[in-house]
């Protein structure tokens, strides 16, 4: 499997327009489309544990391809979890239903030290073994997304042991042992970066890195300990693919200097206005990707085709590539993640 040649690329619209080229259509996929609002996945759970689904490559794929079967969108993104990273340093990672991640023991300035970095890349194989066999069976179909949690983002999960509403434990190590946090943060950053030209040997045509938690950050403590970082992965990937993306939830304080960053898209959320967006970074060689709110997918369906077409003229349909602002919520009807898919194909260009 591992050197048998991919079949060839069909669908190239979000390739083309990560490169700043011009598609046929508007292409679109949004972020967690192979999750839990889809009955099939629900199914797939059933009997098999989050991480189960993660670490098994048929499982990995077949959750992928899921949403692939049912909808045109324009991209796959292989089935897995920024925790995966945590989980492969040695910490103990559950998914609980209802709650989301929870880590036993989380990670201390003190505990820092007992991370199992030796051979991490390796134990997270069955990544790329997936990433592997997806891209045999998509058939060329649609391209296949690799992807990592950012390093103040899996820092602040592995701090707080969980999801928090401040991430004031992972704050309080900016703040109380800075040397700490860019040790931590560093470390992460080379690890992501292996972990992610591993996932392009394997197969991923575009990897995205998701910082997810820059909400609770302001511009100086950004500055200082999650740019620099995120700066350095981009350039390692940028010799060995066709494009890199980066989302960025929280980003208000640094919205017309994305493209400092060195990625070829830059995905944001909803609360920054397509409008705004687009007039910062206007000619500033950067593909954006977004951003509805993921609420709007409860709206009825005319109010969210209004919606829809509302978001593509305010961004421009140059260099976009139509999402949401956040990862599809649980309770959306799989009905209206269509109507949201179409009305971004019924676009004239
Ligand atoms: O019980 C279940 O079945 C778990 C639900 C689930 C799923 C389907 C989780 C728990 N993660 C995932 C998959 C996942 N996570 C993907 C896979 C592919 C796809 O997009 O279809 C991706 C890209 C992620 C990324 C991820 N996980 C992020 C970054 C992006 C984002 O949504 O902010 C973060 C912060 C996580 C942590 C995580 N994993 C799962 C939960 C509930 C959380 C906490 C954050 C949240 O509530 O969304």
């Amino acid at each position: 499997m591992q050197n048998k040649p991919f079949p060839k690329l069909v669908n190239d619209r979000i390739i083309k327009v990560a490169k700043g080229e011009t598609p046929d259509k508007l292409p679109v996929w949004v972020m967690r489309q192979a999750g839990r609002y889809l009955p099939e996945y629900q199914e797939l759970r059933k009997n098999n544990s989050f991480f189960d689904i993660c670490q098994n490559p048929e499982l990995a794929c077949e959750a992928t391809l899921i949403p692939i079967r049912r909808f045109k969108v324009d991209a796959a993104i292989i089935f897995s979890d920024i925790l995966v990273v945590p989980q492969a340093l040695g910490m103990k990672v559950k998914m609980v239903p209802g709650v989301g991640p929870v880590i036993t023991d989380p990670l201390t300035v003190e505990s820092m030290t007992k991370l199992n970095v030796e051979g991490v890349i390796s134990r997270l194989q069955y990544v790329g073994d997936a990433i592997t066999l997806t891209r045999h069976r998509l058939n060329g179909e649609v391209p296949l997304f690799g992807f990592a949690g950012a390093p103040w983002t899996l820092m602040c999960y592995m701090v707080e042991g969980g999801t928090s509403k401040t991430m004031s434990k992972a704050k309080k190590w900016l703040y109380c042992h800075p040397d700490a946090a860019t040790q931590l943060m560093d470390m992460l950053a080379e690890i992501i970066t292996d972990y992610l030209l591993m996932q392009i040997k394997s197969g991923a045509q575009i990897v995205q890195v998701f910082d997810t938690c820059v909400e609770h950050l302001d511009r100086e403590l950004y500055s200082k300990y999650g740019l620099p970082q995120l700066k350095r992965i981009a350039s390692n990937l940028k010799s060995q693919m066709k494009a890199c993306k980066i989302y960025i939830k929280g980003a208000h304080f640094f919205v017309d200097e994305l493209d400092s960053l060195g990625y070829d898209v830059v995905s944001i959320d909803w609360t920054i206005s397509p409008g705004y967006a687009g007039g910062c970074l206007h000619d500033k060689n950067v593909t954006l990707q977004g951003n509805l709110d993921p609420c709007a997918l409860y709206a009825p369906k005319e109010k969210l085709i209004e919606m829809v077409e509302r978001m593509i003229a305010d961004f421009g349909t140059r260099r976009l590539i139509v999402n949401l602002g956040h990862g599809v919520y649980p309770d959306t009807d799989p009905e209206a993640f269509k109507t949201f898919v179409d009305a971004v194909h019924a676009v004239r260009l």
